[in-house]
């Protein structure tokens, strides 16, 4: 049964916890030697029934520290499930955020590995780049786009660890959303100068169109994915900083790709990003 769309983007999402903090760091355990490793594992429910949608975020914001205690470096959030194809696709209803590392960028045109993911897909999406903080609770579209410095086309390279590529709510958002690789290329673009809510976009491989679809499937409008990003991010405690990159979630659905794709997204006024996979 499809659900509407805007009621889902809209509601606001609880955060109670119920594991407690030592099996919110045993499943981070997990979740970082299945992503450090390349490794399907069972989805995290499986184990942990009860698991709420706020231990899924603790699980990922523990995820995040340790990385930063390492020496990784985040640039920015992404948000996930923000389209009814991807909502459909994955079956999981509401929208998710995930963090994004600088080393999990790949040059535009580049030879991507597919040997340290476990079954990677591609999705286009319409990316921001912020001048402003935003924050709090009420986040508007017009608020996200007065922040706006300038918006990009990029292509995400999504990886669940999950088997199968299924997974609920809880576990997608203690893997982080699926995070894997992103690509941006074509031409950056002042958010006044296009209609973000209009631009089409072609997913080739190999040569033949996969898919298609417009930014108006991202919530009515990129922008308004954006906000929401905010708003969850409220949600838990933080905020978006200025000079933050955004990916506002797949238009289409996801795309499987293997060794030896050579995969470009061509997106109208934003120009296209292309890349291969080894
Ligand atoms: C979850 C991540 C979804 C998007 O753009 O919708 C996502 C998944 O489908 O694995 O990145
Ligand atoms: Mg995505």
């Amino acid at each position: 049964m499809s659900t509407n769309l805007s009621t889902n983007l809209n509601t606001p999402l609880s955060m109670n916890r119920t594991l407690s903090d030592a099996d919110i760091v045993r499943l981070t355990d997990r979740i970082e030697l299945a992503q450090r490793s390349a490794t399907a594992i069972p989805k995290l429910t499986e184990d942990f029934p009860g698991m709420t949608l706020g231990d899924g975020y603790a699980i990922q914001r523990a995820l995040l520290r340790r990385w930063l205690a390492d020496g990784r470096r985040q640039v920015g959030w992404k948000a996930g499930l923000t389209s009814q194809a991807k909502m459909d696709q994955m079956g999981v209803r509401v929208p998710t955020v995930g963090f994004l590392l600088a080393d999990m960028a790949r040059p535009e045109n580049s030879v991507i590995a597919t040997d340290d993911l476990v079954h990677p897909r591609v999705e286009c999406e319409v990316a921001f780049v912020t001048k402003a903080d935003l924050s709090g609770p009420d986040c508007s579209r017009a608020d996200v786009l007065a922040a706006t410095d300038f918006v990009v086309p990029a292509i995400e390279i999504i990886d669940s660890r999950f088997a199968g590529f299924k997974f609920d709510l809880q576990s997608v958002v203690a893997d982080n959303s699926s995070s894997a690789r992103y690509v941006t290329g074509g031409r950056a673009r002042l958010p006044a100068d296009v209609d973000l809510s209009t631009l089409g976009v072609v997913i080739e491989k190999n040569g033949e169109p996969v898919a298609m679809g417009a930014s108006t499937a991202v919530a009515g409008h990129p922008a308004d994915a954006v906000a929401l990003v905010v708003k969850v991010l409220h949600e838990i405690g933080e905020y978006l900083p200025a000079g933050s990159f955004v990916m506002s979630g797949g238009i289409t659905e996801a795309i499987a790709v293997q060794r030896g794709d050579f995969v470009s997204a061509r997106f109208q006024e934003l120009g296209s990003v292309s890349l291969r996979f080894a």
